[in-house]
């Protein structure tokens, strides 16, 4: 037995499925997952001391690479000063300061510790400002574990939607309307459905919870407009696309302006963080100014500041953007040529650092086309890659990540494996 597996063994007696958090678990992939003891530039350690070039970068925060120098030293200088104070504290303004500079949107900013706080804040604070009670989402869609946002189309798919968990009560999903990403028609038809009722239209502007789908031309100003004439809160979950595509999130690639954006991963530099704010008027309503109530005790911990502004401060500084982009564009060619030459239909949605795999043989649009792209092949890729050291997000319906600290040996080597990896099926 494997260290890992003996590991996991232990794991699945005292935490449910052996894993803090589902996706960790392999479930979609099968198999044992490993344990990382250490993680340093593209390269996660194994319990079992194997080294694997890492594509997932514990799921978006690690776009400097793991480990980073000036983000341990922010950490270990603040960690002098101690842990948590409970009261405000500088680093907390230094982020504000550094949010309102990098995302024109965001005009007043709240911490909080997670990205599925954040966007449960975002909603509330939406339904508090309208005072009305519907959000509309968008299938394939995810923004963490948000009872109001684990919905599914219901039967009447305009109208509310249905529990996507256990736990979530009916009366939670008949407040929230899920509709198709990329049809219009579907949202205007769920605005009228619901006339004067919804309060928010919360997406993922580059959805990267389903694989990566990429907005229609005018997709997302065309939601901008909707939202504007119904005087619903256009809230953007940007946790995982903010500070990952431009220093703006999404916004630094169109020039639609949310009304609230929801951040996390990058801005905690790989410690518990997450974030929302946009336009001041919305975000006054909020306590203790105004009278939507949120809060958290750990929320602006200095340490997560640390590290947050550490990891963005060297994003502005250095803007790697191109250099992250010519990166995803060599690995989505790589796949697209291995593809072509193994005759297998593989579609592969890049954007920057950002990379999906759809063995569909057409441009995947929404999440229906997603879930029918062939993921026994993803599967079949998944392994080989892990196999032979390069660790693919452990689910078809993911986003691929990349680093800067991947240039050089370790992008050139992953291509090699990716290559292989098609013409392994
Ligand atoms: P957290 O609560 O996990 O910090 O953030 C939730 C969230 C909100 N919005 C978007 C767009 C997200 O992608 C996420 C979390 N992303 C997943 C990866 N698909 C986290 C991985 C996990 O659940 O373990």
């Amino acid at each position: 037995m494997s260290v890992s597996e003996d590991l996991f063994a232990k794991a699945l007696r005292m935490i449910p499925g052996g894993v803090n958090s589902p996706v960790r678990a392999f479930r979609s992939v099968g198999g044992t997952p490993f344990f990382t003891v250490k993680a340093n530039g593209a390269r996660l350690t194994t319990a079992d001391g194997k080294e694997l070039i890492d594509f997932v970068l514990t799921w978006g925060p690690a776009i400097h690479g793991h480990n980073e120098p000036s983000i341990r030293k922010a950490i270990a200088a603040a960690l002098e000063c101690g842990t948590s104070f409970g009261t405000p504290n500088p680093l907390e303004v230094e982020m504000a300061e550094l949010i309102l500079a990098c995302v024109p949107a965001v005009k007043k900013v709240r911490m909080t510790n997670s990205g599925t706080e954040a966007t449960m804040s975002a909603i509330r604070l939406a339904r508090g400002y309208t005072g009305r009670p519907k959000i509309i989402k968008f299938s394939g869609c995810y923004h963490g574990h948000v009872d109001s946002l684990l919905v599914k189309a219901g039967s009447g798919a305009l109208t509310q939607g249905n529990p996507d968990s256990a736990g979530v009560t009916p009366g939670t999903a008949a407040d929230t309307v899920v509709v198709e990403y990329n049809n219009l028609p579907a949202l205007e038809q769920a605005f009228k459905a619901n006339a004067g009722a919804i309060a928010g239209v919360i997406l993922e502007p580059f959805p990267a919870n389903v694989g990566l789908i990429l907005p229609d031309p005018g997709f997302l100003a065309c939601v901008r407009a909707l939202c504007t004439r119904e005087g619903a809160v256009l809230i953007f979950d940007e946790v995982m696309t903010g500070f990952r595509l431009s220093l703006a999130g999404t916004q630094g690639l169109h020039d639609v302006v949310p009304d609230l954006v929801c951040l996390g991963k990058i801005i905690g530099g790989g410690l518990p963080v997450g974030a929302f704010g946009g336009k001041a008027e919305i975000m006054d309503k909020l306590a203790p100014l105004g009278p939507v109530y949120q809060a958290g005790t750990l929320s602006g911990n200095p340490l997560a500041m640390a590290a947050g502004l550490a990891a963005v401060r060297k994003l502005r500084d250095e803007n790697p953007y191109a250099r992250l982009d010519v990166l995803g564009r060599r690995v989505r060619d790589t796949l697209l040529s291995a593809a072509k030459r193994k005759g297998i239909p593989l579609q592969v949605p890049q954007v920057g650092s950002m990379f999906a795999l759809f063995f569909n043989p057409s441009l995947v649009r929404n999440y229906d086309q997603a879930i029918a792209s062939n993921g026994d092949l993803y599967r079949k890729v998944f392994r080989y890659a892990l196999d032979h050291g390069v660790y693919l997000a452990p689910s078809p319906y993911e986003t691929a990540f990349i680093s800067t600290s991947h240039e050089g040996a370790d992008i050139d080597q992953a291509c090699t494996v990716l290559d292989a990896a098609i013409q392994s099926l």
